[in-house]
């Protein structure tokens, strides 16, 4: 097993392996199976790029020989950082079969965020594309790696230039298979995050299995399926729910695009007769827009999933008369629980609720701040528990014990009330994170890049409403003698290295923070003074 990563007390893992809830099988033998049984069958499609189940089977066995070879081993970490290419799942399940891990990294990450993976997991490889979206991988490469000296391989898609071309890495396989336990980790999902650093997921394949295998059941997905992958491929949600993964369980099709606009989507799915996809809100709110005026034949289309933040009722309920298919509101988090809304649920609830849990054995709790249950249907806090849900994140004690409860709950963050017929209904948040349309910001990371900036004194990140996005950030500034302009701030974290999402959207320059009880800041006082345009700020510091 790898070091450093909580796992479930033998008392449950006994149940859920004797349940059959835990069956066994690895991801890398998943494929295996679906290939001798799919064979010439389109696994992917990317372009004019058709890989079929066999060959993207033979292709991940070459693959894993030639990283062997490379000298890439079980359980070394390995930053995949690919936008939505074939390649990607080539690499996956590579690494599956390899055993070695996947670290999930988004294409926007920058050196801030690719060192901290690099050097937290002491990863040994970084698999990129050369250019992609106008940026040049490469060149974050060699910033990385003059930094972590783990890092002994860059693996390129595309013109390696002085690094290796992943093309060239595929050999021959051994006849001899390598050898990798369905409850050892797969791979290190990346967390939304709360804290100054990003938190690490470690999922075995055993659960991940689990939480597809239910998804698919949820969705109907089977081989006449064509799932478009819209947003990065390498999120929880495209990935598992059920998204490229399940489909590939179902035996249906994965049809990739570089960018999830309308522009780039609608003729894919008009040609390749997409049959579901998956979006973040605000994405949702734009192919609405644009269903009114296109050209193209969307008829295909029977789900659309929509998740990763809240999807207001009223946009939910254009879903169906606007796009003609069915809304599915999914409310999943990278650690493991996955609510959906049931095809068939009334539209009342489709378009009311974030869902329900994908399995029975999800044990959900909703507590006050004492952790003590509220009254069925009151808000509360939601807690966690059950076969695919992580009990810790990847070498992180001191979080672990706040994160999760002795009992192994985990605390998602999440403000919620359960209806009375067990469905949930985010109603906010307690974690210190911004929801930017999908793209968790957590504040307290840009905190401390701000707060190494020689004219910041101090500094508070804020959630603000946004009609579009849900919510933007907001940074408020205290400066030491002369205050920085707001562009020499956002200048200053684009050259640290900061994911652009990340980069606060206004900026506020103030005298002091207004206080709680017990002197902290007091961050909801500095989200209602946005609202009322700062009156109450200034009223505060009086
Ligand atoms: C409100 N908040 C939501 C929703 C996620 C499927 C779908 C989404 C994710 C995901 C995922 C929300 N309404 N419908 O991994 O498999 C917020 C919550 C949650 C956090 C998790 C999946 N859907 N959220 O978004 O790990 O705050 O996963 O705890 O990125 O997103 O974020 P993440």
């Amino acid at each position: 097993m790898l070091a450093n990563c909580p796992t479930w007390p033998e008392e449950f893992a006994k149940r859920y392996r004797a349940a059959g809830f835990w069956s066994g099988v690895t991801l890398g033998e998943m494929l295996r199976e679906r290939a001798a049984r799919y064979k010439d069958r389109i696994a992917i499609t990317d372009g004019d790029t058709q890989w079929s189940y066999a060959e993207l089977d033979r292709r991940a066995d070459r693959l894993a020989a030639g990283f062997h070879k490379a000298g890439i081993k079980k359980m070394d970490r390995v930053i995949v950082q690919l936008p939505n290419i074939a390649e990607f799942f080539e690499v996956c399940f590579a690494l599956f079969r390899l055993g070695a891990l996947p670290v999930f990294a988004l294409p926007l990450h920058r050196s801030s965020e690719i060192t901290y993976f690099a050097e937290f997991t002491e990863a040994v490889a970084y698999v990129i594309p050369d250019v992609h979206s106008g940026f040049d991988y490469r060149q974050l490469a060699r910033n990385v790696q003059s930094k972590v000296s783990t890092l002994q391989h860059v693996i390129v898609v595309g013109a390696a230039e002085e690094f290796v071309a992943l093309e060239d890495l595929h050999i021959e396989p051994n006849e001899q298979p390598f050898e990798v336990n369905a409850s050892e980790v797969a791979f290190l999902q990346l967390s939304g995050g709360s804290t100054g650093l990003p938190k690490l997921i470690p999922r075995t394949h055993d659960d991940y299995m689990y939480s597809i295998e239910g998804s698919v059941g949820i969705c109907r997905l089977d081989e006449n399926s064509v799932y478009l992958a819209a947003l990065p491929v390498a999120h929880n949600f495209p990935l598992s729910s059920p998204g490229t993964l399940g489909t590939l369980f179902a035996g249906g099709r994965v049809v990739l695009v570089p960018r999830p606009s309308p522009d780039d989507a609608f003729p894919v799915i008009e040609k390749e007769r997409v049959t579901i996809t998956a979006l973040v809100p605000p994405l949702a709110l734009i192919w609405l827009e644009a269903a009114a005026s296109h050209r193209y034949d969307l008829s295909s289309l029977q789900v659309l999933q929509v998740g990763g933040a809240k999807f207001s009722a009223e946009a939910a309920r254009r879903v169906r008369i606007e796009l003609g298919c069915t809304l599915q509101q999914v409310f999943g988090m990278a650690e493991g629980l996955v609510n959906y809304t049931r095809l068939d649920d009334p539209e009342e609830i489709i378009v009311n609720t974030q869902g329900r849990p994908i399995s029975a054995q999800d044990e959900i709790r909703v507590v006050d701040e004492l952790d003590r249950d509220v009254t069925p249907g009151q808000e509360g806090q939601l807690l966690t528990r059950g076969p695919y849900t992580i009990r810790g994140y990847y070498k992180a004690d001191a979080h672990n014990a706040q994160a999760f409860t002795p009992d192994g709950f985990y605390r998602t963050g999440d403000v919620v009330k359960v209806t009375e017929q067990g469905y949930l209904v985010v109603e906010g948040r307690v974690k210190d994170q911004i929801n930017r349309g999908g793209d968790k910001v957590a504040a307290e990371e840009v905190e401390n890049h701000l707060l190494a900036h020689p004219a910041v004194h101090d500094v508070a990140v804020v959630s603000m409403p946004d009609e579009f996005l849900g919510e933007r950030t907001c940074a408020f500034v205290i400066p030491r003698e002369e205050a920085p302009t707001p562009a020499a701030l956002k200048t200053f974290l684009q050259e640290r290295g900061l994911a652009s999402y990340k980069i606060p959207d206004r900026m506020e320059f103030i005298d002091s923070f207004p206080q709680t009880g017990v002197g902290k800041v007091n961050k909801k006082a500095l989200r209602e003074a946005i609202i009322q345009n700062l009156q109450t700020i200034s009223r505060a510091r009086k």
